[in-house]
C-alpha cells in the first residue's frame, strides 16, 4: 500500500541512487515541493533558488532558457544545492533516438548529466531513448522520469500512450524512477513503485492563457495520489515574497500528504 507509506520507507523499493536519495530527503526535510524555475537570467535564477531553497526537495530547471548561462552558474547552483539540501531535476524532455540523446545528455554546452540528479524523456521514440540515457546516467547515480501525461490542454499523452509509458518504465526499473503525470498511475499494491511528479499546480489561478491547467496541491497529492508537486509561477510569478509563497506551497503539499497517510 504505497499511498500509506512514508516517503522514506519507500526508498528501499528502489535500487536507483537518485530515487533513494530523493525519498529520504523528502522525509528529512518534510517537503514534497519542487520549484519550477523558469526565469531567463542568471541573477534571477540564483536569487530565487536561494530564497526558495529551504522549502523545496527538488529544483526543476530549464537550463537552456538562461540568456547568460555559463559554467559559473553551475558551480553556484551546486553550492546552493549543498547549502539548502535539495536535488536538481533538469526538465530536458529528451525525445530523440538513443544515440542522439546520449550526446545531448552528456555533451554540448550544458553537460546535463554532470549536475542534474534527475532528468526526463518522452517515451515516444521507444525503449532506445531510455537505453541511450541509461548508458550515460546509471553509473553516475542519475534517475530518469518518463512523461506519461502532460498538464497542458489537449495533451496527446493519454490512454494507451500512457499505458505504454508505464510498461516501458517497468522494463527499465534500475534507471526509470517514475513519471511526470497528474495522478498515481499504477495500483497501490503493485509490485513496482514509481515516484510521480505533477506540474500544473497552483493555489490562485486555474490556467495561464497558453494551455497550462492548474490544480491544487490537495487535489494532486491527496485525491490523485501523486508524490511531488511542481510549482513555478505560483511561487515566483506573483511579485510576492518568494520565501513566503514557497512556504505556503510547501505547507499545502505536506498537509495533503499527511492527510493521505491518515485516511
Ligand atoms: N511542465 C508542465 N506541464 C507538463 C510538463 C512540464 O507545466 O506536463 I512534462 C513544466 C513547465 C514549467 C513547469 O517548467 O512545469 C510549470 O510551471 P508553472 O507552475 O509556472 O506553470
Amino acid at each position: 500500500m504505497i499511498l500509506k507509506k512514508k516517503y522514506g520507507e519507500r526508498a528501499e523499493n528502489f535500487s536507483n541512487k537518485a530515487a533513494r536519495e530523493l525519498l529520504s530527503l523528502i522525509d528529512r526535510k518534510k517537503t514534497n515541493l519542487s520549484l519550477a524555475l523558469d526565469v531567463t537570467t542568471k541573477r534571477e535564477f540564483l536569487e530565487i533558488a536561494d530564497k526558495a531553497g529551504p522549502y523545496i526537495c527538488l529544483l526543476k530547471t530549464h537550463i537552456d532558457i538562461l540568456v547568460d548561462f555559463d559554467q559559473d552558474l553551475i558551480e553556484q547552483l551546486k553550492e546552493l544545492k549543498t547549502k539548502h539540501d535539495f536535488m536538481i531535476f533538469e526538465d530536458r524532455k529528451f525525445a530523440d533516438i538513443g544515440n542522439t540523446v546520449k550526446h545531448q545528455y552528456s555533451k554540448g554546452i550544458y553537460k546535463i548529466s554532470e549536475w542534474a540528479d534527475i532528468t526526463n524523456a518522452h517515451p515516444l521514440p521507444g525503449d532506445g531513448i531510455v537505453s541511450g540515457l541509461k548508458e550515460v546516467g546509471l553509473s553516475l547515480g542519475r534517475g530518469l522520469l518518463l512523461l506519461a501525461e502532460m498538464s497542458s490542454k489537449g495533451s496527446l499523452a493519454t490512454g494507451t500512450y500512457t499505458e505504454a509509458a508505464i510498461e516501458m518504465a517497468r522494463r527499465h526499473k534500475d534507471f526509470v524512477i517514475g513519471f511526470i503525470a497528474g495522478r498515481k498511475l499504477i495500483s497501490d499494491d503493485d509490485k513496482d513503485d514509481f515516484i510521480v511528479m505533477s506540474p500544473g499546480v497552483g493555489l490562485d489561478v486555474s490556467m495561464d492563457g497558453l494551455g497550462q491547467q492548474y490544480r491544487t496541491p490537495r487535489n494532486v497529492i491527496l485525491e490523485s495520489g501523486s508524490d511531488i508537486i511542481i510549482v513555478g509561477r505560483g511561487i515566483y510569478g506573483s511579485g510576492k515574497d518568494i520565501a513566503v509563497e514557497a512556504q505556503r506551497y510547501r505547507d499545502a503539499g505536506w498537509e495533503a500528504y499527511s492527510q493521505r497517510l491518515m485516511n
